[in-house]
């Protein structure tokens, strides 16, 4: 057992009637997961053009139980498809599959991963190895896991992949490596899954050697249009771009003083005639301006309206960057005349990597409690995948890959419906071990952001790897912006960032309520209490502490939870083959020293600003501040951190 199978390990050797009068790749596939696995009534597959079935539209489906079995239908062979992993699942789930009536329709019509995979093979916070895909070898040799990759996905409805790095290299453009596209491309397509790449928007000038990439230039336009007709040729239903432009360092229009539309207006007038769109992300900051919060508001609000039809603007959810928890971005709402998609990170930069367990859909639907899910055109998460025999390092971060595939398609499912789908497809359906993972599972989030940074404390990880605490980093000649003390501003008066109206007045960007609501030390959540207020010290909390004690009881919680996931994962021993209960059980063992060693690091670094001591019932600090200050792990941004090298309870 190594977790290959991922959440599809049901028997196949059922053998069952299986109807279908028409025939293609994609119903091949349908067929045959029928054939090998469906143990009920036979099952036929139809195309159907009546009312329903149109208004359900190409990837939406029926699944009706009749006399003479269970029909499947859709107007496309999309639909058939998903509708075939969606009885599948009930037969894995063991739900009732008597007496049928289903009618689903996915919530998006592009449900897309974005892997930050490079071309030498590593993959930018990536922690379960390296790239799926082997540049090397394509187009020539097909890995099998292209083929199970494709699969996987179309079993969750996701639709989309963009195979490369927004930290784009050029070269992803040239025609060798668009030939590896290619092949990749045609191993997705039966299963409905379409290729994206992501662009550096200098390629104009590195592989066409023009002297300028200005968006307004026509030999630059006309450099595009010949490289998209060159991507259609190979692949006729190519997705389009993603962009990273003016961001981190990235090449973009505002190099030659125009506008994030005029940059993405210009390639979408290229992939226009193909049906070809443009995802121009909106993550740009930069350190000149009082509050990174506020940046891409400011820089893409007056944009609102300039761009294209076929442009839709990504969208991190929280307005800084993947934090354990962030306010939602509020961007989403503000420009009612652009498509908005949202970006959510699967993989855990800033959640522990690979190593700790946290399970991310309620973060995700913590996100639609503010935005409204129909507000929004698209969605995206950062892959968490990698070629590592169980794909995502930890075998639980599997479940990330697999919420964020079900909320795409449903943002409505709850967090805790889709875990025990996913559990009980993963490793078994016996109530007696749902139950208590699936609690463990609805509380690591929380428990991350207790140990982390709770209260609304943001970004007070350590430089570049971002894997573990250091709210004291400084580096000569840094971007303050990059620095941690940056965010948490920590002070003998007290702690949090002021973005309320005597500050940097970032809540002024949210709609009026809650714009009031935050903007107030009073009635401001107390999970964002530090992202938009400095509160004092003594400051009286909702239950009648200080803040300083309340941190403290925050950072103490996040400790005990990551023992009652141990605990709780001993007393589902019985239930887990040995494999994956030993690889799990190690990388809970880290996490509980990790949730020490940020209690210790945090509170022993902020006492010294806010200079009281622990209460009571909060354990004494077993590190020493100034030995944790000199911890370095030597990893890059895409390893997960080995135990042997970090802090260990004595
Ligand atoms: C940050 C990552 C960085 C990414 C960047 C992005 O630290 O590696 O390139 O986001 O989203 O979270 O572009």
């Amino acid at each position: 057992e190594n977790g290959s199978r991922l959440w599809l390990r049901q028997d196949t050797t059922a053998n069952a009637k299986v109807e279908c009068s028409l025939l293609s790749p994609t119903l091949d596939i349908a067929c045959s997961e029928l054939k090998r696995t469906w143990k009920g009534t036979p099952v036929s597959l139809e195309l159907f053009n009546d009312a329903t079935h149109t208004a359900l539209g190409p990837e939406g489906y029926t699944i009706r139980s009749g006399k003479n079995g269970i029909t499947l239908g859709s107007i496309s062979e999309k639909g058939l498809l998903y509708a075939t992993y969606h009885l599948l699942r009930l037969q894995a789930t063991q739900q009732d599959t008597q007496s049928l009536h289903i009618e689903e329709r996915p919530a998006y019509p592009i449900r897309i991963l974005n892997h930050w995979d490079n071309l030498d093979g590593t993959i930018e916070r990536g922690y379960a190895g390296h790239s799926l895909w082997k540049w090397d070898e394509l187009p020539a040799t097909l890995s099998p896991r292209y083929e199970a990759y494709a699969r996987a996905n179309a079993s969750i409805g996701i639709n989309a992949t963009v195979l490369n790095n927004v930290n784009a290299s050029p070269e992803m453009l040239d025609t060798p490596y668009l030939k590896k596209v290619k092949a990749l491309a045609d191993i997705f397509r039966p299963y409905n899954l379409k290729v994206y790449l992501s662009v550096n928007f200098a390629s104009p000038m590195i592989i066409g050697k023009l002297a300028t990439a200005d968006p307004l230039d026509p030999q630059v336009a006309n450099w595009w249009k010949q490289k998209v007709h060159e991507i259609y040729s190979l692949i006729p239903d190519f997705g389009g771009f993603l962009v990273k432009a003016n961001s981190e360092g990235q090449p973009g229009p505002c190099d030659y003083h125009r506008t994030h539309a005029e940059g993405a207006n210009m390639l979408a007038e290229a992939l226009k005639p193909y049906g070809g769109i443009v995802m121009w992300r909106a993550f740009v900051y930069s350190p000149s301006d009082n509050d990174r919060a506020k940046q891409a508001y400011l820089e893409f609000h007056p944009l609102d309206g300039k761009f294209l039809d076929n442009v839709i603007v990504q969208v991190k959810n929280g307005p800084i960057d993947f934090q354990p928890r962030e306010p939602y971005s509020p961007l989403f709402g503000a420009m009612k005349h652009t498509p908005l998609m949202v970006e959510f990170q699967v993989t855990q930069e800033y959640l522990g990597h690979s190593n700790h367990l946290a399970y991310l859909a309620p973060m995700w639907k913590e996100f639609f409690q503010y935005v409204k899910p129909e507000s929004i055109r698209a969605i995206a998460g950062v892959s968490n995948i990698g070629d590592e025999s169980n794909w995502c390092g930890h075998d639980f971060a599997q479940a990330n890959w697999y919420a964020f595939g079900r909320l795409a398609w449903n943002p409505e499912l709850s967090s805790e419906s889709i875990a025990d789908e996913w559990l009980a497809q993963t490793f078994t359906a016996n109530p007696q071990f749902i139950h208590p993972v699936e609690d463990m599972m609805m509380q690591s989030r929380e428990a991350v952001v207790d140990y982390m940074m709770p209260l609304g404390l943001h970004h007070i990880f350590a430089w570049g790897h971002h894997y573990g605490p250091e709210p004291w980093c400084t580096i000569p000649g840094a971007r303050p912006d990059w620095l941690p003390s940056y965010y948490h501003q920590a002070d003998r008066k007290g702690l949090g960032f002021d973005r309320s109206h005597t500050g940097s007045n970032a809540v002024a960007q949210y709609p009026d309520s809650l714009a009031r609501m935050f903007d107030s030390i009073d009635t401001c959540p107390e999970e964002f209490l530090l992202w938009f207020h400095h509160a004092p010290w003594t400051h009286t909390m909702n239950n009648g502490t200080t803040l300083w004690e309340e941190l403290c009881r925050h950072y103490q919680h996040g400790v005990d939870k990551t023992r009652n996931f141990c605990q709780t994962w001993e007393e589902v021993k019985p239930y887990v083959d040995t494999e994956r209960w030993n690889a799990v059980n190690e990388r809970l063992q880290i996490q509980t020293n990790d949730a020490v060693w940020w209690k210790d690091a945090c509170l022993l670094y902020f006492q010294q600003f806010s200079k009281m001591s622990f209460p009571k019932d909060i354990e004494r600090p077993v590190h020493k501040l100034k030995k944790l200050m000199k911890v370095k792990l030597p990893i890059s941004n895409y390893e997960r951190p080995t135990p042997e090298m970090l802090p260990k309870i004595k």
